[in-house]
């Protein structure tokens, strides 16, 4: 018996769809009453009294109420993420600028004229739901399209590239990753012996391991990380036509990193760091941006890359193969709940749209299986696309019954396919052409469980990525490796890695080994271990500047966070125009005093504050101001928590300019006036003097947001010697 069939509708154009997705979640949040009332509606007189055999009595079984209470919190936990358990998510919207339709029939890359709408989360991968934000770990990036075809997840990270190249290898990478079994530590962090024991047994590891030593995995802000879809997918036209394509995020606010000792301090001081930075964001309007791009591929000229497409320890340097801009997302609205949307979100890598097809990648096709499966565990049943943050804006309709938590009330008698009881209602559209087509990839497998021979080349590329970095990110990896290392116990964990590094550049491990006790890293002992396999494939670019971090902003200082030191007495005439300029250009700027309320000014006046240097330290911001006024200055610096301030800033490179009697601030950094006051002297990188009384009106200002824009100052000398 064949069920008829019908031409599906395509693509469903809806105007002003970025709002569709609102509109859905609308319908289902919740308050229809002030009055407090149970579960089932029965309004409650008393909610701080339980029901007592008299008034010092026991309390009595027959209470409901209170039982209805307990019970519902005793169960308001649900299983963490098994990865990417920290996370912090936002809606938005994406367009794409023109048709993809040479590359992909894809609904959402069809018409410029198009929004769909977009819930984007970004994680941490080792830390548990309430580890802090800054740690160093790979951030993920993954991305929900609700377009009218289906929901499409982009569920990627901030790097490229992975550490196994097959499925099977994920738990126990995971395992060594997370704390370790018998005691629960270190939490979020990689810098301990198992991980590194099992990284340095497995060399493919050693690309992602440069890339999460470097300034890449501390961002700055969530808003300013790329994402990679990592894994080779696959374009496929109308006419039927496969191109292999690679996806990339481009935040408009560039790539930055925070310093280490930043990063550490700032996981103390305000474990909600990112969280609260993307937050507070998107509720002033500075709206975070990306635009995403593609590299693509023919299918059948993959072999020309000088490397294997399907392997995840591999990317395509782009000036090899350029991206492509194909479109833009916005993310301009927070959450209304976060565990009803930020925590209940279910990604997939295997939730697709007609157009967009998998490749034969090893490590993704494994997560075609566990994205789902964990859901089970995670949100408790098969129902969890039926949750609202989960459901498309698109109809869906199909022959899957009962379960847990069932939402979605079908009616009648016909729960299969095909039927002739459902009054003919049941269509299927063609199969041949319509609907999600498989790319119909030629095949001729012996089953085989065995690894490429064309993924055996694990230092090409991690080489490509340290040849690629500029003078200060080799520095900042080189001590990161040293700072992980250093919490390695065991030395011959930590000679593994330095003997397999020195297949990626003697001198890095060399410049490793150096302060951790160990021998000279030998490359001969590394080749001679089991599992290590180096076939060199010639990398076809020397070097490319897309994969480095410093240079990579659009020069704006949206959003960067200026602090004004001040104390009694400053004169506020210095910073006037300054600070109207900053804020112009976009930039935050908070006073910083010695406590809450006001200052005095020279004059008398009162100076409004809105941080303390202990509730808002240095750490906090992208840039310091000092304004002139010499009772102010006198005061500052008798103030041990002011001079920490400046110094902890200069040594996390950061710009500062200090106006008049102000200079006196950094004269812990040997920094006196000038003997010229009537220019802008920078006896530092990043950082400016001046005597504001003398300069032309605008001119430090423009230097000042020329060296925020700069974003850190990362080549200063003599920093080792700061005591921060
Ligand atoms: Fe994931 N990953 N992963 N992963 N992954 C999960 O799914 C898994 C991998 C990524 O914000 C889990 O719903 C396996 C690569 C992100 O909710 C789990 C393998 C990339 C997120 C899972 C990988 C990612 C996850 C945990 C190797 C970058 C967070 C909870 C075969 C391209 C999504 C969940 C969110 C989450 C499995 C490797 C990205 C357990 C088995 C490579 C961004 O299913």
């Amino acid at each position: 018996m064949s069920t008829p069939r019908r031409k599906a509708a395509g693509p469903i154009k809806i105007a002003d769809s970025a709002k569709v997705k609102q509109q859905q979640l609308e319908r289902f949040t919740e308050n229809t009453s002030n009055v407090l009332s149970t579960n089932q509606g029965l309004q409650i007189p008393d909610n701080h009294n339980s029901l007592k055999a008299g008034v010092r009595g026991p309390t009595l079984l027959e209470d409901f109420i209170l039982r209805e209470k307990i019970t519902h919190f005793d169960h308001e936990r649900i299983p963490e993420r098994a990865v990417h358990a920290r996370g912090s998510a936002a809606h938005g919207y994406f367009k794409p600028y023109k048709s993809m339709a040479p590359y992909t029939s894809a609904g959402f890359l069809q018409d410029p004229d198009i929004e769909t709408p977009v819930f984007v989360r970004f994680s941490t991968v080792a830390g548990s739901a309430g580890s802090a934000d800054t740690v160093r770990d790979v951030r993920g990036f993954a991305v929900k399209f609700y377009t009218g075809e289906g929901n499409y997840d982009l569920v990627g990270n901030n790097i490229p590239v992975f550490f196994i190249q097959d499925a099977i290898k994920f738990p126990d990478l995971i395992h060594a990753l997370k704390p370790e079994p018998h005691h629960g530590m270190p939490q979020a962090a990689s810098a301990h012996d198992t991980f590194w024991d099992f990284v340095s047994l497995m060399p493919e590891s050693t690309h992602m391991l440069m890339w999460a030593m470097s300034d890449r995995s501390l961002p700055r802000s969530l808003r300013m990380m790329e994402g990679f879809g990592v894994h080779a997918f696959r374009f496929i036209n109308a006419r039927g036509d496969s191109h292999f394509v690679k996806f990339h995020w481009k935040p408009k606010l560039g790539v930055h990193g925070l310093a280490w000792d930043e990063a550490q301090k700032i996981a103390g001081k305000d474990a909600d760091f990112h969280r609260r930075d993307l937050w507070e964001a998107i509720e002033s309007g500075n709206f975070p941006e990306w635009e995403l791009g593609v590299q693509i591929v023919d299918d059948g000229q993959e072999s020309e890359l000088g490397f294997d497409i399907l392997d995840p320890t591999k990317l395509i340097p782009e000036s090899q193969v350029p991206v492509q801009l194909i479109g833009r997302m916005v993310l301009n609205r927070n959450p209304d709940n976060f565990f009803a949307e930020t925590e209940q979100v279910a990604f997939h890598p295997g939730h697709l749209v007609p157009g967009i097809d998998f490749s034969n990648d090893p490590l993704l096709q494994g997560r075609l299986f566990s994205y789902t499966d964990t859901q089970l565990s995670r949100l408790g049943g098969a129902n969890f696309h039926e949750l609202p943050i989960n459901r498309g804006v698109c109809p869906m309709h199909n022959f899957q019954r009962d379960g847990m938590h069932r939402m979605a009330i079908p009616k009648g008698r016909v729960a299969y396919e095909p039927n002739t009881l459902g009054n003919g209602t049941e269509f299927r559209v063609d199969g041949a052409t319509q609907g999600f087509q498989s790319h119909p990839e030629q095949l001729e497998p012996p089953k085989i469980r065995s690894r490429s021979p064309s993924f055996d080349d694990h230092f090409s590329q991690a080489m490509l990525f340290w040849n690629s970095q500029s003078a200060v990110e080799k520095d900042h990896i080189v001590a990161a490796f040293r700072f992980e290392l250093s919490k390695v116990e065991l030395p011959e964990i930590r000679q593994r890695v330095v003997d397999n590094l020195s297949h990626v550049d003697q001198k890095l491990a060399a410049r490793v080994a150096a302060p951790l006790g160990i021998n000279a890293p030998d490359p001969k002992a590394a080749a001679g271990r089991l599992g290590f396999r180096d076939h060199r494939i010639a990398n076809k670019v020397d070097e490319d500047a897309a994969l480095r971090m410093v240079g990579k902003g659009d020069g704006s200082i949206k959003t960067r966070k200026v602090a004004i030191l001040v104390a009694d007495g400053l004169e506020p005439a210095t910073i006037k125009r300054i600070q109207h300029d900053l804020v112009e250009a976009g930039a935050i700027c908070k006073v910083i005093g010695p406590h809450l309320g006001s200052v005095s000014t020279a004059s008398g006046r009162q100076f409004p504050v809105d941080h303390t240097f202990g509730n808002m330290p240095s750490i906090m911001f992208d840039a310091v101001l000092i304004p002139g006024g010499a009772l102010s200055a006198k005061a500052l610096c008798g103030m041990g928590e002011a001079v920490h301030f400046v110094l902890e800033a200069y040594k996390h490179c950061k710009a500062i300019c200090a106006l008049n009697e102000g200079v006196q601030l950094l004269g812990s950094l040997g920094i006196s006036q000038g003997k010229n006051p009537e220019l802008i002297t920078t006896p530092a990188a990043g950082v400016l003097v001046a005597d504001a009384r003398k300069v032309v009106e605008g001119q430090i200002s423009q230097e000042f947001i020329a060296a925020i824009a700069l974003h850190r100052h990362w080549e200063r000398s003599g920093l080792d010697a700061i005591p921060v």
